[in-house]
């Protein structure tokens, strides 16, 4: 057990900063275990005060500390673990420093780290402290001017802002010299050496000036750039078109590396990318590759005005920066790929990880108001539900109202720090609307429960909407208040056709109904006939609802709802609900074929998009459906939802052929939305084909599996051969592993693959891989690939009724919190469910919970989750 409670860190505890840093000069001399930085700070005392100055530290070695050229005594500075203390400095000076570090055993992956014998650098959110004395925190922006020496073997010196100067030095080595313009939070700071080859391309930007821009790859891989590269230009048009921002500096510079512990980094000028997200090209990438590469190169991007030109106070605005991005990533996405269908995927991922966090002991509001480590908050709720909030706010407002907005937010916070307040605050004055109810979005945690209630009156030809919510109390925050919850509503005829209303006298088709309180009614008039109600189109609000519809709603719905999100959510709704029946022993085999029945002809219509109906044949996740009955029962859930897939699979089977046989790809591969909603198509078929097993599938799994020209197809003939099993499988996985044993992203695919098959052997197998020469606990993609997916994805073999997976991921916790907490601590959260399961499963992952949390040595990351996960 851990001998002190770690102290949290309080929003109301928020100050000022005591010191201002304008100017930073940093010199850079590297070497793998022995680097030297040399700083130079121009700092001036921030009001009227005789505080002592205190910068942070950690694992430096000092080496001299000097206020205007002179070296302080020992006596007239303080060094710990974690800071630098100097009690009387002059009002404004210029302090020297000099530290050594050594980024070579540097496995947390934060700070300044060696990856595939190249530099690199991850600050965000308290990595610079690790590179040299600071104020590291997100309210201190300065200039910065970089100058970094190395051995010319490190071809490439790279940093944020200007290339001012670059040139050689005695002895082999060389050196560059980089100045950034703007000012910056320190976490904003990057260093990029090694050797590394560039993709280059430029932009004209619509005020006519040429950004040169360039992508660093690993040798020999440039060409797998291009699509990001291709991203990145798309992203700067779209976000200088839809928010009228314009990149500022003359050069935008990506690099890849393979050891990352997150997604990305939008360091200014220099993002900074896991391999994952940026190399593509058709032989080893799938089309959820490109899309996620699309998808983040923009986030990234776009963080250049929402997070670096404007960015955050205090890391408790954290969701200022991302879930705003994310809202503008989502965006740029939907325009890209279609709106129904990004939308459906965005959903998607909102349920399967927010909800989750949002309905266990780990909720925490979008902007939380406490945390032990900040590293431990990059969450689904920050980023996705952050970026609902913006929605709902875009909704309420307007799409006019919002840009503008968005326009006095850029032009009144441009080059400061600032806080979700000051935000609303703009849409507050351009809309004038008073936004103060709205502000619980970002306070209260927890997922609204939403219930619609409809009554028609067939003589006055109204409609009575009754709208209820309610918010389960969660840790810390007992009691709910209300939440603004915009509702989007269209009501349909018998047939699926719109239905015009009138409300307050206006004719429409469709309404937002905002409600404000716990409950709420509003009367629809000039309704022709008894209606079905199509509500919360496209998720008009990140809530679980239920309503009053018939089955028979659904199925129109299914079968035609104009908002596609909505036609997609009714067949979603039929499934969970047949699932879940079955699962809890009352299988309705008469809705179920009625089900299938329906499917079909969704499937049938000729003017859907191919992506579209690929979504429709996916049932709702396992994961999903344990959200909505508790207690849950994984083996249950997996042996039901097999069933229903498996009655899916035989009614469609001729349609599935057909299609598989249709959608066979022609010419080149092309990774644009239209073609890849073609081969997700065809892959869902194959995939549901397999549900039932038969030599001739076995067959044209295999068949596919082979021929397959892409990465793509390759990975659907191989998942298919898995829910088949057997030899054609082993032959398969063993070919793959063969032919791609180089490509260390094309095995964290096979890895993936693995970990997610529901076979009965699959937990013996998933424990022998972590003994394969390949598995590699210090690489968080490897680790990811194996763990996460098998803990996340799939819970029929992850809910063992020995717990024998539980105990396999707190060995995994345990082991790498040894040398990387921020990624230990990321895996914490399949466990943080325990009270949702059968008693008998949750006292087992408990049990795991109290292991970790007893194990000595625990980091501050790993208690702050596990310890939270068991209160
Ligand atoms: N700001 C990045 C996310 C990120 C956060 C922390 C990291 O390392 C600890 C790395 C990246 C983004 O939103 O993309
Ligand atoms: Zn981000």
């Amino acid at each position: 057990m851990r001998t002190e409670t770690p102290q949290p860190i309080r929003l109301s505890d928020y100050r000022p900063p005591a010191y201002l840093i304008d100017t930073v000069h940093l010199t850079f001399d590297l070497a793998p275990n022995t680097t030297r930085v040399k700083a130079r700070l121009t700092i001036r005392r921030n009001g009227d005060h005789a505080e002592p100055l205190v910068l942070n530290g950690e694992k430096l070695k000092p080496i001299s500390v000097a206020i205007d050229g002179r070296e302080l005594a020992e006596a007239e500075r303080t060094i710990d673990a974690e800071v630098l203390t100097i009690p009387n400095p002059p009002a404004a000076f210029e302090l020297a420093t000099e530290v050594e570090i050594d980024p070579e055993n540097n496995k947390a992956l934060d700070g300044l780290y060696m990856s595939g014998g190249r530099f690199c650098t991850q600050c965000e959110a308290e990595g610079f402290r690790k590179i040299t004395w600071f104020a590291d925190r997100p309210d201190v922006l300065a200039r910065y001017t970089v100058r970094i020496e190395a051995p010319k073997s490190f071809q490439r010196l790279l940093s944020n802002g200007n290339l001012m100067e670059a040139g050689d030095l005695p002895g082999g080595r060389h050196f560059a010299v980089w100045n950034d313009p703007f000012p910056k939070p320190c976490y904003l700071f990057a260093l990029v050496a090694g050797e590394l080859d560039e993709l280059v391309d430029s932009l004209v930007t619509m005020s006519g000036r040429t950004i040169d821009l360039r992508i660093y790859v690993d040798p020999g891989m440039a060409d797998r750039a291009t699509y990001a590269m291709d991203a990145l230009k798309r992203s700067m048009k779209w976000d200088e078109e839809a928010f009228g921002r314009e990149y500022d500096l003359d050069l935008f510079m990506i690099v890849a590396v393979r050891d990352f512990n997150f997604g990305a980094m939008e360091n200014k000028g220099l993002n900074i990318f896991n391999a994952s997200l940026l190399l593509a090209d058709p032989a080893t990438a799938t089309d959820l590759d490109y899309e996620r590469i699309e998808s983040v190169v923009a986030h990234e991007y776009f963080h250049n005005w929402t997070g670096d030109r404007i960015t955050c106070r205090d890391w408790f605005q954290l969701c200022l920066k991302e879930g705003l991005t994310v809202f503008r990533d989502q965006s740029f996405s939907a325009d890209m790929r279609g709106e129904a269908v990004q939308r459906i995927k965005d959903v998607k991922a909102l349920r399967a990880r927010q909800f989750a966090e949002d309905q266990g002991p780990l909720a925490h509001p979008v902007r939380p108001s406490s945390y032990l480590k900040i590293d431990n908050f990059y969450t689904a709720t920050i980023y996705e539900k952050g970026a609902e909030v913006i929605r709902m706010l875009r909704t309420l407002i307007g799409p006019e109202l919002f840009r503008k907005g968005m326009d006095l937010y850029f032009d009144r916070w441009d080059g400061h720090a600032t806080t979700v307040e000051e935000f609303i605050r703009c849409f507050a004055e351009v809309s004038g609307q008073d936004l103060s109810d709205f502000f619980a979005w970002y306070e209260q945690a927890g997922t609204p429960r939403l219930d619609l209630k409809h009554a028609y009156d067939a003589a006055a030809r109204t409609l009575t909407l009754e709208l209820s919510q309610k918010i389960d109390p969660t840790p810390g925050q007992p009691d709910k208040r209300p939440l603004p919850t915009p509702v989007r509503v269209g009501l349909l005829d018998a047939e699926g056709r719109t239905l015009a209303f009138q409300r307050d006298g206006q004719a429409m088709d469709e309404t937002v109904v905002v409600l404000k309180d716990a409950k709420a009614s509003v009367t629809l008039t000039d309704v022709d006939q008894a209606p079905v109600v199509s509500a919360l189109r496209g998720f008009s609000a990140p809530v679980v609802m239920t309503t009053d519809a018939a089955p028979k709603d659904r199925y129109v719905q299914l079968a035609g709802d104009p908002d596609l999100f909505n036609r997609w959510e009714a067949g979603q709704d039929l499934a969970r609900d047949l699932i879940l029946a079955r699962a809890a022993g009352k299988p309705d085999e008469v809705g179920e074929e009625r089900y299938a029945h329906a499917v079909q002809r969704a499937l049938a219509d000729q003017a859907a998009d191919p992506a579209f109906k690929a979504l429709l044949l996916a049932l709702p996740s396992e994961s999903d459906l344990a959200l909505a009955r508790q207690p849950a029962d994984p083996a249950a859930i997996h042996a039901a939802r097999d069933a229903l897939r498996q009655r899916l699979s035989l009614h469609l089977d001729e349609d599935l052929k057909r299609l598989h046989i249709g959608l066979q790809g022609l010419g080149d591969f092309s990774p644009d939305a239209a073609s890849a909603g073609r081969r997700a198509l065809r892959n869902a078929a194959l995939d549901l084909l397999a549900a039932n097993p038969r030599s001739e599938i076995a067959e044209l799994a295999d068949g596919h599996y082979r021929a397959a020209l892409n990465m793509t197809d390759a990975m659907g003939g191989l998942s298919a051969l898995m829910q088949i099993g057997g030899e054609a499988f082993e032959a398969a996985l063993a070919d793959f592993f063969d032919r791609w044993k180089s490509e260390p992203l094309v095995i964290d695919k096979w890895f993936a693959l693995q970990a997610r098959d529901p076979a009965d052997s699959a937990l013996g197998r998933v424990l022998g891989l972590t003994a394969h020469p390949a598995f590699d606990q210090k690489n968080p993609n490897r680790l990811r690939a194996l763990v996460s997916t098998f803990a996340g994805f799939n819970p029929a073999r992850f809910h063992d009724p020995s717990g024998a997976g539980y105990r396999f991921l707190a060995d995994q916790i345990l082991a790498v919190d040894g040398f990387n907490p921020m990624t230990a601590a990321r895996l914490v959260e399949p466990l943080g469910g325990w009270r949702r399961y059968t008693p008998e499963l949750g006292a087992l992952m408990k049990a795991q919970l109290q292991r970790i949390v007893e194990a000595p040595g625990l980091s501050k990351n790993v208690y702050e989750l596990a310890s939270k996960a068991l209160a």
